[in-house]
C-alpha cells in the first residue's frame, strides 16, 4: 500500500501543478463551440470533464494510461501460465500511470485479498431482497450497504483535511474493489442456484477467484477468459453514464460507495450496460430462429434486415463514441478464435460480424456500423456455462468497479469541485439561437 500511494501521491503532485497552470494561464481558453446539438442531444462530444485514466478514441477505442488494449494485454503482468493480463494489474496502471512489476502485482492482489471480507450486514440486506429482484438492482444495494464503513465518510465526519481526501477514497475505493466479487458471487449464487459456491480462495488472482466463486466451470480457460474480460471493461473514459453518473455524486464528495452505486444505475439501463445481456438474448433468438441452419452472411443479412424493418435496433453493433470496431471485440474475437472456434453460438457472432457493418453501413444512418464489445460477451461466458444471460451486467460492473474507483480517486487527488453544468429552457435556447 505504500508504494502504491507513493506512486500515486508523486503523480499527484505533477498533475495538480498541470491543472493549476491550465487554470492561471489557459483558464479562458476556448477549447470548443457548444452548439444547440449538444446542448438537447445529450452534450455528445462536448468536452467538459477532466478524467486522467483512460483515453476513448474513436477509431484506436480506449486506452489506460494512454496505452492501447493491445498493449495492455501485452506488457501486464499475467497468471503463472496465462496470456491475459491479470485486471488488478490494469487496477495499479490506471491509479498510477506505471505498468507494476509481477511482485508489484502479486502483493497488489494480496492487499485486495485482505480487504475482501463482506461485512454481515451487507449479506443480511442481500438475504432480504426477492430473488427475482434483477441483479444490479441487488448489486448496487449492496454497493448502499456497504456504505455504512466507508472509510471517506467517517474521515470526512472526522474532519479530514481537503489533501487527504484522495487518501481515504483510495481506501474505499480498494475495498471496494476487494469486495464486489464476493458480493458479485453471491448475488449469482442465490439468484440462479441453490445457494453459495466455491468459498473465496487467496491463493488465486483476483479475476480467477470471481471465476471459481460463480462454481460454473472450475477450468483454467474460463478464469483465464475472466481475467480478460476484467481487465477489457476495466475503464472507458468519464463521459459514459455509469463513469459520468459516478463522478457527479462523487464530486458532491458522496463516498466512493454512494458514488458506484450511483454508477451501478446507470449501467444498468439498456443503452449501457444491459446492452451486453440483450446481445446475447438476441444471438440465441436468431439461432432459435435459424432453426439448425448454419449461421451464414446471406442469411444474416435477411435476418438483421427483418430485424430493422421491425423496427429494432442491432443489439451490439453501432456506439455513441467509436468510429470502428471495437478493439476489445477484436481481443475476444481472438480469444475465441483460439479457444472455442467450434462453437455454435461463437460461428453466428462471426457470421454477425460479416454481413451486420456492411448492412447497416448501407443504412447510411447508423454512424458506427461496427461491432461494439457486447456483441461477442455474451458468447464467450454462455461457452463457460455462465448462461443466465439477466447476470452479464454485474459481470461488466465488477469489472467497472476498477476504473470508476480509480477515477474516483483521482478527482479527489487532484480537487475537482462539485459538478454543475448549466441547463436552460428550449424557449431560451431559441433566444441563444436567433439573436
Ligand atoms: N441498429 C439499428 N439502428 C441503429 C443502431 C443499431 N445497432 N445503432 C444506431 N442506430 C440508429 C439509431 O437508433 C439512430 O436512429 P434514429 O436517428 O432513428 O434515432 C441512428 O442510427 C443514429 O444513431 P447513432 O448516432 O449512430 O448512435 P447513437 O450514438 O445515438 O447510439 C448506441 C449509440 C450504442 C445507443 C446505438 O448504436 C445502439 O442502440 N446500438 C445497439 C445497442 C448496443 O449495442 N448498445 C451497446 C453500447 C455499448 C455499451 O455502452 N456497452
Amino acid at each position: 500500500l505504500a508504494t502504491l500511494k507513493g506512486k500515486i501521491s508523486a503523480l499527484m503532485k505533477e498533475q495538480v501543478a498541470l491543472k493549476n497552470d491550465l487554470l492561471k494561464n489557459h483558464g479562458d481558453t476556448k477549447i470548443q463551440d457548444v452548439t444547440v446539438e449538444m446542448a438537447i442531444n445529450g452534450a455528445r462530444s462536448m468536452k467538459t470533464m477532466v478524467t486522467d485514466t483512460s483515453d476513448l478514441h474513436e477509431v484506436n477505442g480506449i486506452s489506460y494510461r494512454g496505452m492501447s488494449l493491445y498493449e495492455v494485454n501485452k506488457k501486464l503482468p499475467k497468471a503463472p501460465g496465462g496470456s491475459c493480463a491479470l485486471p488488478e494489474a490494469a487496477f495499479w496502471l490506471l491509479l498510477t500511470g506505471e505498468v507494476p512489476t509481477d511482485l508489484e502485482t502479486r502483493a497488489f492482489t494480496d492487499e485486495l485479498h485482505r480487504r475482501s471480507s463482506v461485512p454481515a450486514n451487507v449479506m443480511a440486506t442481500l438475504k432480504s431482497v426477492p430473488i427475482e429482484t434483477h441483479p444490479m438492482t441487488q448489486l448496487s444495494m449492496c454497493m448502499l450497504a456497504l456504505q455504512k464503513d466507508s472509510k471517506f465518510s467517517a474521515a470526512y465526519d472526522a474532519g479530514m483535511k481537503k489533501s487527504e481526501y484522495w487518501e481515504y477514497a483510495l481506501e474505499d475505493a480498494l475495498d471496494l474493489v476487494a469486495k464486489i466479487p464476493v458480493v458479485a458471487a453471491a448475488i449469482y449464487r442465490r439468484t440462479f442456484k441453490d445457494g453459495p459456491g466455491p468459498a473465496y480462495d487467496t491463493t488465486m488472482d483476483w479475476a480467477a477467484n470471481y471465476a471459481n466463486m460463480l462454481g460454473v466451470n472450475d477450468g483454467e480457460e474460463f478464469k483465464e477468459v475472466t481475467r480478460l474480460y476484467l481487465m477489457l471493461h476495466a475503464d472507458h473514459e468519464g463521459g459514459n453514464v455509469s463513469a459520468h453518473t459516478s463522478h457527479l455524486v462523487g464530486s458532491a464528495l458522496s463516498d466512493p460507495y454512494y458514488a458506484w452505486a450511483a454508477g451501478l444505475c446507470g449501467l444498468a439501463g439498456p443503452l449501457h450496460g444491459l446492452a451486453n445481456q440483450e446481445c446475447l438474448g438476441w444471438l440465441l433468438q436468431v439461432q432459435k430462429d435459424l432453426k439448425g441452419q448454419t449461421p451464414t452472411k446471406e442469411l444474416l443479412t435477411q435476418y438483421a434486415e427483418d430485424t430493422l424493418a421491425a423496427g429494432k435496433v442491432i443489439p451490439g453493433f453501432g456506439h455513441a463514441v467509436l468510429r470502428n470496431t471495437d478493439p476489445r471485440y477484436i481481443l475476444e474475437r481472438e480469444f475465441a478464435l483460439k479457444h472455442c472456434q467450434n462453437d455454435p453460438l461463437f460461428q453466428l457472432v462471426d457470421a454477425c460480424y460479416q454481413a451486420i457493418p456492411e448492412l447497416l453501413g448501407k443504412k447510411g444512418k447508423v454512424k458506427n456500423p461496427f461491432p461494439n464489445v457486447d456483441a461477442h460477451s455474451g458468447q464467450l461466458m454462455h461457452f463457460y456455462n455462465l448462461k443466465e444471460e439477466n447476470y452479464y451486467t454485474v459481470v461488466f460492473a465488477v469489472s467497472r468497479a476498477i476504473g470508476v474507483m480509480a477515477q474516483t480517486v483521482w478527482a479527489r487527488a487532484i480537487g475537482l469541485p462539485i459538478e454543475r453544468p448549466k441547463s436552460v429552457p428550449l424557449d431560451t435556447l431559441k433566444k441563444l439561437a436567433t439573436k
